[in-house]
């Protein structure tokens, strides 16, 4: 077999279900051919190669590229002066009802330029790559007008072309009400969903539909508004839900099949239900957890027992969750919500993948798959969830091509 690249004296993580904890195979090889993986197994079964580079790992270990599959990577100026405020007392519902928290970035935001954005955006990004990350979902939101929803989505896209991940973007058209729309929310209810994702959609710009269904920001009639017109355009849908109250997000989400049910601190286990008969991945965010001191952890029992897909992310974002590691993440939801290591990892790439609509693609080590990898200076792959802050990434590759 001819092939681009081999991979030799490593242990794979595979994350393949079914066998030996974490897909494991020890002593591995991995083929790359063509920015797909051509073959992976144990080195002993390897078939005859002649590859153009042949890479020694030194007993390293490999996992699928990391996916961080809920980010709000992109947006102005920080929250820095809120995360005070609520050290000194203060609630996140209250200095949102204040005219800060969301909106307040969305004022940076609408500032900034665009360049701007994708330098600030570049900045964290590296956060992400340096703990193995290869797949970002980044989702607008902060711009709500027009122009800059757009922007902010433009950004996105230029990530996927010069930031060395692969980018899914998403439109978050509801997650505040903007400040000139405060006296009259419906008619920015219509704008999202008559003007903004149409013309999002129609310049490429949209992988996916999000919205915040919480009291503090829009409700469940709302989102099916705008969720119905995703699905009239074809696109797939998310949902940040029930993470502050329980207000039937995870059912909203079922009903819409959508790809995941985000946060999920208070759903039901009616809720939990329907998202496991609906085939909805839970995505768990323990940096806003960590965060805004939440005390109501996810389900995490009734998801196990209903069989629902957990994926783990870290939402970065400048009011909740300014955390810009996967592998701390990793660590928070082993910690916060008792993920073992593995479920955590398999959060991180197989079901991540799952979040996004990516899963025949990516998040798997599997011969037909994009060569999208880490390898990692740990002994074991429980490592890359125990540690905090250690860098341990030693090279990722994108469809084959080291980074
Ligand atoms: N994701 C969100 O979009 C909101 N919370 C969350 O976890 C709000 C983010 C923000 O405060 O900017
Ligand atoms: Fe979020």
């Amino acid at each position: 077999m001819k092939a681009d690249r081999l991979l030799i004296d490593c242990h794979a993580a595979t994350m393949m279900e079914g066998g030996a904890p974490y897909g494991v195979i020890e002593d591995a090889a991995v083929v790359i051919s063509g920015g797909r993986i051509a073959w992976i197994g144990p080195r002993v079964d390897l078939p005859p190669v002649q590859a153009e580079t042949t890479e020694r790992l030194d007993g390293r270990w490999l996992t699928p590229g990391l996916i961080d599959c809920h980010t709000h990577l992109v947006f102005g100026g920080d929250r820095s002066g809120e995360f005070e405020q609520r050290l000194g007392g203060a609630t996140y519902e209250e200095i949102a009802r204040a005219g800060g928290g969301i909106v307040a970035s969305v004022q940076a935001t609408r500032a900034a330029s665009e360049d701007e954005l994708f330098v600030s955006a570049m900045a964290r990004l590296e956060g992400l790559k340096a703990t193995g990350v290869t797949t970002v979902e980044i989702k607008s939101g902060y711009g709500l007008d027009l122009d800059s929803e757009l922007k902010m989505l433009r950004v996105a896209r230029r990530i996927g072309r010069e930031g060395g991940v692969r980018v899914r973007t998403t439109y978050l058209g509801l997650h505040a009400v903007p400040p000139e729309h405060r006296s009259d929310r419906s008619a920015y209810v219509d704008k999202a969903v008559d003007e903004i994702l149409p013309t999002a959609h129609a310049e490429g710009l949209v992988d996916a539909v999000d919205a915040y269904c919480e009291p503090i920001a829009f409700s469940r009639e709302e989102v099916s508004r705008l969720f119905d017109r995703a699905q009239t355009l074809g696109l797939p849908v998310k949902l940040h839900a029930d993470q502050l109250s329980n207000g039937g997000g995870a059912e909203l989400a079922a009903r819409y099949r959508a790809l995941s049910a985000d946060h999920i601190e208070y759903a039901t286990e009616a809720g939990i239900a329907a998202m496991a008969r609906a085939g909805v991945v839970a995505v768990l965010l323990p940096g806003a957890f960590l965060m805004l001191r939440e005390t109501q952890a996810p389900p995490i029992a009734l998801l196990r027992a209903q069989g629902v897909r957990m994926a783990v992310a870290t939402d970065c974002n400048p009011g909740t969750s300014p955390l810009a590691s996967m592998t701390d993440a990793l660590n928070l939801a082993c910690v916060q919500f008792r993920l073992t290591p593995e479920e955590a990892l398999a959060g991180a790439t197989r079901e991540a993948a799952r979040a996004l609509g990516l899963q025949d693609q990516a998040g798997l080590l599997q011969a037909g798959r994009a060569a999208d990898l880490a390898a990692w200076d740990i002994s074991r792959p429980a490592e890359l969830a125990y540690w905090l802050g250690k860098p341990m990434l030693h090279a990722r590759w994108i469809e084959g091509v080291r980074s």
